[in-house]
């Protein structure tokens, strides 16, 4: 490890400190336990300097034009596209997913970027506003990048989660510095290395576990955006609170999947074990609740229990679960089901280890049916391959249960009544809700993506993605040309409006309405 002797020039930066030599971090395959390769712990240090570098090369890039940005988002894309079988391996690789699934990742990431392509002028050029109430005075506002954004990720999408914001970011005039999780750096430093070769130096990469992750924030970074669990969001929060830095929140889910009793069953059950199963259910926005109304729980129940025996589970390229990316997480499911069983769940499909597959540790796609509210797995992200039927006797009953969580990322219907579709939409507390499908919301790149209560705050994607990463600066201008007589009436009478005056004043301006005025 390198010492550090440079001071980075933004005004709040803690004073210079010295890297304490670590050994170096090792990245796994959790198929086969074999090592991938190494990569630098790094300290708060190192992580100021690439903040600094970061620093010096955005101003260059914010000059360009809107247009020039989009065009170069574009070369980006392609680099990308050049690198997709290189990042789709390093991915499955240290994820254990299959590689199909890395390349759905890559896909997002590609529309991500050819969306923000063709609308960073549209999302971000000035734009006139009222200046009402002010007659003599023209405004608009300008959207200004913010410098230097941090971009914390998890594991679980690499490739997918990054590109949520990098697009949006780097068109608003932003550079990055992404922190991989330690459980997928080698992703991620390939993913930096694509970015950078289509020419323009944007992106900085910074390596380790939380204590790089908290580096970055204190560096300070001037926006970060943050996936992950909700105990590190805080810790983060605290940490971005000394230099005031605004943050993007995204924080997983306990998605509900109310399933109307006009709805399909067996189109409801495939959407519904599809996304709970997708990348062994390490998916923020996969389905972990079925909120089944009466008369279909029997049906829906038999559907969702045959299409999780048939799911393929292996290391194996064509398998559609691989093994839990972090072995650990098997303990917390396995006591989530028994907690549940002994709480009068029953277990329809999986609900055990499923073994000799080597190396590495899977759970078979689990369907529990009669959940309740007073088991554990009804109410805490599993994140994990399981499904969880809860019963509902009518739609009221199911909206209520769907918001009775103290998550609020997605949420999907399934019926079909349009109308039924929308009213159920309007009520349910979250950041998206699909009507007929799940996750696919997700996938568009001109759509917001973030959640409500415990799910975070703030959206990435869409036109709210560029705004998120830009600050608003308001200008006005004089619409008249001033006389040198007209600015001394304006601001050199010696006598100020009484009470009175500003009363009638008031009223002529606000107080009709029919109201009497007051005395
Ligand atoms: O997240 P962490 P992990 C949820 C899911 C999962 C749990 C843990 O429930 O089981 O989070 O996953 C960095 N300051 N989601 O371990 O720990 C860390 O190095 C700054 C939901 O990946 O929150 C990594 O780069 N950074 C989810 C990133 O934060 C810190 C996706 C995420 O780590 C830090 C993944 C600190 N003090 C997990 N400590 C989703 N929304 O999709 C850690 N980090």
């Amino acid at each position: 490890m390198t010492e550090d002797t440079s001071v980075p020039s933004h005004p709040v930066q803690p004073r210079a400190a010295r890297d304490v030599a670590t050994t170096p971090m090792r990245s796994i395959d959790p198929r086969t336990g074999s090592v991938l390769g190494t990569f630098e712990d790094m300290g708060p240090a190192t992580v100021a300097r690439r903040v600094t570098r970061a620093r010096e090369l955005q101003r260059d890039w914010a000059a360009l034009p809107l247009r020039e940005r989009g065009r170069h988002l574009l070369r980006i894309r392609a680099s990308l596209v050049a690198a997709g079988p290189d990042l789709t391996r390093i991915s499955a690789e240290e994820t254990g997913k299959p590689v199909a699934t890395a390349y759905y990742e890559l896909f997002a990431a590609c529309a991500m970027l050819t969306w923000a392509a063709r609308n960073v002028e549209r999302a971000l050029r000035p734009e006139r506003r009222p200046s009402y109430p002010v007659v003599s005075k023209r405004a608009w506002v300008e959207y200004a990048p913010f410098g230097v954004v941090g971009l914390i990720s998890p594991w679980n999408y690499p490739i997918g989660i990054p590109f949520q914001t990098l697009p949006y970011a780097l068109g608003a005039g932003n550079t990055v510095v992404l922190k991989p999780s330690e459980l997928a750096t080698l992703t991620g430093l390939r993913l930096v290395e694509a970015v950078n070769a289509a020419g323009i130096e944007l992106a900085q990469v910074v390596t380790g576990a939380g204590r790089t992750g908290e580096a970055l924030v204190r560096a300070p970074v001037d926006a970060l955006s943050f996936t992950g669990s909700p105990g590190t969001a805080r810790h983060i929060l605290r940490a971005a609170a000394d230099s005031l830095t605004p943050v993007v929140l995204e924080l997983g889910g306990k998605d509900p999947m109310i399933v109307a009793p006009d709805a399909d069953p067996y189109q409801a059950a495939r959407a519904a074990t599809a996304a709970a199963f997708l990348n062994a259910g390490q998916t923020c926005m996969s389905t972990e609740r079925a909120i089944v109304c009466a008369p279909l729980h029997e049906r829906f129940v038999r559907h969702a229990a045959d299409l999780a025996r048939n799911v393929r589970v292996g290391p194996a390229d064509d398998s559609q679960v691989g093994p839990l990316t972090r072995p650990a997480q098997l303990d917390v499911l396995r006591s989530r089901i028994e907690d549940a069983v002994s709480k009068g769940a029953t277990i329809v499909a999986g609900g055990r280890e499923r073994r000799g597959l080597g190396h590495g540790t899977y759970l078979e796609p689990t369907v529990l049916d009669h959940v309740t509210a007073a088991m554990d797995v009804y109410h805490e992200e599993s994140f994990g391959p399981i499904l969880s039927v809860v019963r509902a006797r009518d739609l009221q009953e199911a909206v209520a249960l769907a918001n009775d969580s103290r998550m609020g990322l997605t949420a999907s219907v399934f019926t079909t009544e349009r109308a039924t579709g929308l009213r159920l939409a309007h009520g349910i507390e979250a950041g998206g809700v699909n009507v007929n499908d799940a996750m696919l919301g997700a996938a568009m790149a001109a759509v917001p993506f973030g959640g409500t209560k415990s799910s975070g705050y703030g959206r990435l994607q869409g036109t709210e993605g560029f705004r998120a990463f830009s600050q608003s600066r308001a200008i006005t201008v004089d619409r008249f040309r001033w006389t040198p007589a007209m600015i001394s009436l304006m601001f050199h009478r010696r006598r100020h409006p009484s009470a009175r005056m500003l009363q009638a004043g008031l009223w002529a301006l606000f107080g009709r309405n029919g109201r009497r005025q007051p005395r």
